[in-house]
């Protein structure tokens, strides 16, 4: 059982609408996608950073450097027989959990595949929370709306994403956009599970921003302070009835636990591409529920690829809230996988009970937005 080729594709897709957060518009979304192959097998994964370092410190040449140079040698130095070894060979490289979650996510699949499990039972396996756990066949999902021209434009966008289906709504917000947002939301759809996400837009001064929101019912607010930050958000938390949610302060199950314990957020948003992989992932997911914290499914506007993996990793039992997993055509056009995922008119999504990832690659949809190839092999 061994790998012997590892192919990176950088992958550059066309958004269906722009994507405007408090950080900035994306209208390309641009990743790599890991293919790895060996004893007929073939593994698929999908990195999640972008363009700029925006979101995060990754890019997708800082990723390409990282596995290129450091992450795809181990595969070639050491014997795996897992795809949760992965994390232990690269500890070594600090940071970078994009990159390794890139390579992580192509190594479930292909160990997956080699066991004909689907990934839900892969993960299922790993987890500690509820070992006889019955994995559900559909799960409850949302949608994350961009900041929209006017807060009209957005109380239509959210309409319109109902009546697809979708029963949760996450809405971006920054300073000057924010509690009118929530305010028009509200006043239109009453009972609607609504959630904010502000990208780290602001500070502890702007405090009276979010006791506002306290009236209106919100199932969450996401990362309202810096990126990296528990220590203000403690003092946040402490002002709010409503439960703050951590997204870009959580990279390891560590600084979840210091997040939980003191008071920083309620909630946890779970992004395998953030916290380096799955296996970290479901340590996230088995900290968390035996601190009754329920979490949830982040997104990073996934091709196919990724989103499959993320859909399984949200069929786990203490993912109770819907995550940011929505339909491929809620981004794309055209997917690179084979059938798209689609949301019902329960705003529920199937997870993929085939080996792996459970869905087929489309060779002719990846080649078509692939803008550079390589290709590494064993010696
Ligand atoms: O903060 O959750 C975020 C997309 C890119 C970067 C950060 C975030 C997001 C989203 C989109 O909210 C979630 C999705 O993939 O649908
Ligand atoms: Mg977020």
């Amino acid at each position: 059982m061994r790998i012997e080729r590892i192919e990176l594709r950088l992958v550059q897709m066309p958004l269906i609408a722009p994507f405007e957060t408090s950080f900035g518009v994306e209208t390309i979304e641009e990743h790599i996608i890991v293919r790895v192959d060996g004893d007929g097998i073939t593994g698929w994964g999908e990195c999640v950073a972008s363009e700029g370092p925006w979101y995060s410190y990754e890019t997708n040449q800082t990723a390409w450097h990282v596995l290129r140079d450091f992450l795809i040698p181990l595969v070639w130095q050491n014997e795996l027989h897992a795809a949760s070894e992965f994390p232990q060979l690269a500890a070594r490289v600090r940071g970078h959990r994009m990159a390794k979650a890139g390579l992580e996510s192509a190594l479930w699949d292909w160990f997956a595949k080699a066991q004909n499990k689907s990934l839900a039972q892969m993960f299922n396996a790993l987890q500690t929370t509820q070992r006889d756990y019955v994995l559900p066949e559909r799960i409850t999902v949302g949608v994350s709306v961009g900041l929209q021209a006017t807060p009209n434009a957005l109380v239509e966008q959210v309409r319109a994403y109902r009546q697809e289906g979708y029963t949760r709504i996450k809405i971006k917000i920054k300073p000057g956009h924010d509690v009118e947002l929530v305010r028009a939301l509200r006043a239109e759809f009453p009972t609607l599970r609504l959630q904010v996400d502000a990208n780290s837009a602001y500070r502890l001064r702007d405090a009276d921003i979010f006791r506002a929101m306290d009236d209106y019912n919100l199932l969450l607010i996401e990362q309202p302070l810096s990126n990296d930050d528990i220590f203000q958000h403690i003092k946040l938390q402490r002002e709010l009835q409503t439960a703050l949610c951590l997204d870009e302060s959580i990279h390891s199950v560590d600084d979840a636990e210091a997040a939980l314990e003191l008071g920083a957020c309620r909630i946890i948003n779970i992004k395998p591409g953030r916290v380096g992989g799955y296996t970290e992932a479901v340590k996230i997911h088995d900290l968390a529920a035996a601190r009754n914290a329920p979490v949830w499914c982040g997104g990073m506007l996934e091709s196919g690829i990724g989103r499959a993996g993320n859909v399984a990793l949200a069929s786990l039992p203490n993912f109770k809230l819907p995550g940011d997993l929505s339909a491929s055509r809620r981004y794309y056009r055209q997917d690179i996988v084979e059938p798209e995922f689609e949301v019902d008119a329960e705003g529920k999504m199937r997870v993929p009970s085939g080996p792996g990832i459970g869905v087929e690659v489309s060779q002719k949809n990846l080649d078509a937005v692939t803008v550079s190839t390589q290709v590494f092999k064993r010696k």
